[in-house]
């Protein structure tokens, strides 16, 4: 397959002035009219025509009035895009193709989910509906006619403003839609079907009023509430925090079953997976409805990050993705409220990039944030697109303050709406709307890798100086073997003997500062001195983790459990206890891997226990425990050790038994020792009355719920009773599903009758049966035969990615002891799944493809098996470029 690289980008020979097109919508047959007006751009060198289009069946193509024919070379086709040679400056094209949407498996372009219409277009999903300039710099008006069978498609919705309805001949009926704002085609947008709403009208800032819809099936209306009120406070924020309000008569939001990914932004008329819409306290947990939150929050978001100002190209992805990851981080954050819940919130934003992102660095699909090449756009939805860019992103505001990186933001907005604009052009306005050189700050953009951050601290108790030296280094990634030093902020505070931040004064300033300062590291090395630092302090690094870098610093255990103790920076508190827990689980992996060694299997457990850790951890986490003045949601974060993953990124060479066996070991001494305190923060946190999913609520629950799984490790009598109650009497999904979960992770019996029961309740609840996959999979005890056995029940279907994603790929990634089994059968149950997903859905199918992406990092033995399996899907007949990407790259 062709790589396709941003150097190369040229502007398009021809711009798009309107679009008029006409749907007869029929699932078999879908007829496809469009009228298009360009002109040739003055900028551009070419004279092509050019037109992108796949699996489409051309019915007629004019030009000015006039039938091209392919025959007598007034165009050609070939690997998916039409060429006319030669054509005036100023163009009518008229073109006619049909499409089978009930054919099309791939969920990309005009689809049916169940017997409704679907479009989702981004990224190159509109040329499966007619041949047509697809590239995100072609913008133009679009006017669209929809027709279709009344009865069968009551509700006929595209973007902008309906303009027009009315009834034809033969039970049909049609609806007229214009959209007032040019946009690319893959902003296009179509849903038929029979839906209802949720609707309300309200007063915008601007004053004047807008229509909002939540569009789902019949029988949904009851799970509408919480993504509308998550739409209106989003409206409310985007002018508060940037003064950017809604620039529609309308904006709706549709719910499908069958999405491939969590929600798209088509402009006015937003397409949602299922999971990121519907939710009431019977089927949804507190984590769903934060992430409903937050989606509802992004996609909105895009209507000026992404929509008004659009991306010139692909490689730019990241100027809208990053920009409204971070923007919707900060609404989060924002609809908390307090300090410790936005701590809470980065610290869960950072697992995420730690545990996802980081691999993908340091793994054969590293890239940059703005990559240099493709084979496939679509495998470059990614966390480093995404997550990175957002943290790129926040480096604008903590190196500019929020002032400075509002200044840049309006600066942005006055410069490029209504344009496709590159990330530079975004850098650009931030720099010179406050006057500083941004130039180093380029590197986050194109070099790829987590940079490593060697901090040490020497005191010098004479003159009272701390200084602070800084060594920066990014590892090697494919295609960049030399990097150049990053500009990195890095946000410092000293501790003293109390634990209390020392105002700061560093060398050459006259007056203390604040108690937090931002350090502008741009040198491979720098030093930096502290004054007036009367004692030996306790430094307090990265805080807030304000770069995506990994520091090492060379904390005793003593200053780690003082600064979970102390430290007033929350992020960093929760930090040192995450060292802490790492040193120990790594050391008892060890020990794990020598037990094994020395042949003594059955001993593994007394080696360990001779092992004794010295109590720290388990002092500390009592501590944070019993300390009722942190934030129940805080503290959950601070008991839940570091996962799997986490461990294994930290280990020359991964060795996923001993890693489970060693946080297990721990879970289970960390319940005995803390048992009592376990159990009274099990009772003290319990949440009577109604159910509500704000913060506060959520984080009690979360705290109880975790004190239930470590009790759970125990198997003794009176936690599995606390279980059992806890699964009976839930009022809600969040408390529910903790329980089941506990049940199914220990000795006790009785786990098939409670999966039987919870699957009886929920059997008409898609999403509620998704997760029920989801725990068995995911199960202490699961292994590829559970697995397999579950593919076979009658509600498992690899058609739908919620469905496919809930079982295959919460096994493949989220049980890694299991699937790393040492007799390879879970790389071949993986290999299987990859190839039956690439003939329907190539993009789910690079997704699981993904899962052996570290592949170099175990040990011999299973590297061996995971090549094996790696080569199977590489030799497989009519391989996707989707998955054909991932596999070549994996095996380079
Ligand atoms: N911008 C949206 C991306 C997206 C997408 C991309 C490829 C294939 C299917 C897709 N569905 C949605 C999502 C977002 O970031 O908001
Ligand atoms: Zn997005």
């Amino acid at each position: 397959p062709q790589t396709i690289y941003r150097k190369d980008y040229a502007a398009p020979n021809y711009l798009a002035d309107t679009v008029e097109m006409g749907f007869d919508l029929d699932p078999a047959d879908t007829r496809v009219a469009t009228r298009l007006t360009m002109t040739r751009n003055p900028a551009a060198k070419g004279r092509e025509l050019v037109l992108f289009g796949e699996e489409l069946e051309l019915v007629a193509l004019r030009l000015n009035g006039k039938t091209l024919s392919q025959d007598k070379g007034d165009f050609r086709i070939a690997a998916g895009v039409l060429t006319i040679p030669t054509a005036p400056a100023s163009v009518e094209l008229e073109i006619e193709t049909l499409i089978h949407p009930d054919r099309n498996t791939s969920l990309m372009g005009l689809y049916v989910s169940n017997g409704n219409f679907f479009t989702q277009c981004e990224a190159e999903g509109f040329r499966k509906i007619t041949y047509f300039p697809d590239r995100p710099d072609v913008m133009a008006r679009f006017t669209v006619m929809l027709r279709a069978d009344k009865a069968r498609y009551p509700v006929l919705l595209s973007n902008g403003n309906l303009i027009e309805e009315g009834a034809l001949p033969d039970g049909r009926h049609y609806a007229k839609w214009e959209d007032p704002f040019k946009k690319p085609s893959y902003l296009f947008a179509l849903v038929a079907g029979q839906l209802v709403c949720q609707e309300e009208t309200v007063r915008l800032h601007s004053g004047r009023d807008a229509l909002l819809q939540v569009w789902v099936e019949e029988g949904n209306l009851d799970k509408t509430q919480h993504a509308m009120d998550s739409l209106k406070n989003s409206i409310d924020w985007d002018v508060e925090r940037f003064g950017l309000d809604l620039d529609l008569e309308r904006f709706m939001i549709v719910a499908v079953g069958d999405f491939n990914m969590g929600a798209m932004e088509n402009k006015g008329l937003n397409i949602f997976n299922t999971k990121f819409v519907l939710a009431n306290p019977r089927i949804a947990t507190d984590v769903d409805f934060a992430n409903i939150e937050a989606v509802v929050g992004h996609e909105y978001f895009h209507n000026w990050t992404g929509n008004r100002v659009t991306c010139r190209d692909w490689f730019q992805l990241s100027l809208k993705e990053g920009l409204t990851v971070f923007r919707d981080q900060e609404f989060s954050a924002d609809m908390i409220g307090s300090d410790s819940g936005r701590a809470v919130k980065r610290i869960d934003d950072v697992r995420v990039l730690r545990q996802a992102q980081f691999p993908e660095d340091a793994g054969p699909m590293a890239h940059p944030v703005r990559p240099d090449s493709y084979v496939e756009i679509n495998n470059f939805y990614t966390v480093t697109v995404y997550e990175k860019g957002a943290e790129v992103v926040r480096m604008y505001q903590t190196l500019l303050g929020r002032e400075g990186f509002r200044k840049g933001m309006d600066l942005y907005f006055e410069r490029h709406d209504g344009q496709a604009v590159t990330c530079d052009d975004f850098r650009a306005a931030m720099a010179d709307a406050n006057g500083r050189d941004l130039s180093q700050f380029e590197r986050w953009y194109s070099q790829a890798g987590t940079p490593l951050l060697q901090a040490a601290a020497d005191y010098d108790a004479k003159r009272k100086t701390l200084t602070l030296t800084l060594e920066q280094s990014c590892p090697a990634t494919p295609g960049q073997k030399k990097k150049q030093p990053f500009h990195i902020p890095v946000a410092v505070g000293l501790l003293d003997a109390q634990g209390r931040d020392l105002a700061l004064t560093l060398e050459g300033e006259k007056k203390a500062g604040a108690t937090t300062r931002v350090l502008e590291l741009t040198k491979a090395k720098q030093s930096f001195r502290f004054i007036n630092v009367d004692q030996k302090p306790v430094p307090s690094l990265l805080r807030g983790f304000s770069a995506p870098v990994v520091l090492q610093f060379d904390y005793s255990d003593a200053e780690l459990a003082f600064l979970m103790a102390h430290d007033s920076d929350a992020f960093n508190r929760w930090e040192a206890g995450q060292r802490l827990a790492t040193r120990r689980l790594l050391n008892l992996t060890v020990a794990v891997q020598a037990a094994r060694q020395s042949g003594h299997v059955v001993a593994v457990d007394t080696v360990l226990n001779n092992l004794q850790h010295d109590g720290a951890l388990a002092d500390a986490l009592r501590a944070t425990l019993q300390d009722e003045s942190l934030d129940p949601a805080f503290r959950e974060l601070v008991l839940t050790l570091p996962s799997e993953t986490m461990i294994a990124e930290q280990m020359e060479v991964i060795d996923p038994h001993a890693i489970h066996v060693a946080r297990q070991f721990l879970r289970r001494s960390l319940a005995r020792e803390l048992r009592d305190e376990l159990l009274a923060v099990y009772r003290s946190h319990q949440t009577p009355g109604a159910y509500s999913p704000d913060a506060a609520s959520a984080g009690r629950r979360a705290l109880k719920n975790v004190a239930l799984s470590y009790l759970a490790e125990l198997d003794d009598e009176e936690a599995m009773a606390l279980a059992r109650q806890q699964d009976e009497d839930a009022n809600n999904m969040t408390d529910r599903l903790a329980a089941l979960s506990a049940i199914l992770n220990s000795a006790a019996p009785g786990k098939s009758e409670a999966l039987q029961r919870f699957y009886t309740e929920f059997e008409q609840e898609a999403l509620v049966i998704d997760k029920w996959f989801t725990l068995q999979a995911t199960a202490r005890n699961a292994d590829v035969n559970t697995v397999r056995t579950l593919t076979e029940h009658p509600a498992f279907t690899l058609k739908n990615p919620n469905r496919a994603r809930s079982l295959i790929f919460s096994f493949c990634n989220g049980n890694p002891s299991a699937f790393h089994a040492l007799d390879g059968n879970g790389y071949a149950f993986w290999a299987e799944q990859v190839i039956a997903l690439n003939g329907s859905n190539p993009q789910v199918a690079a997704r699981l493809a993904r899962s052996l992406d570290r592949w170099r990092k175990y040990t011999p033995a299973l590297q061996e098996k995971m090549r094996l399996a790696l080569q199977q899907v590489a030799g497989t007949p009519k391989l996707s470029r989707d998955v054909a990407e991932v596999i070549t790259k994996a095996l380079a």
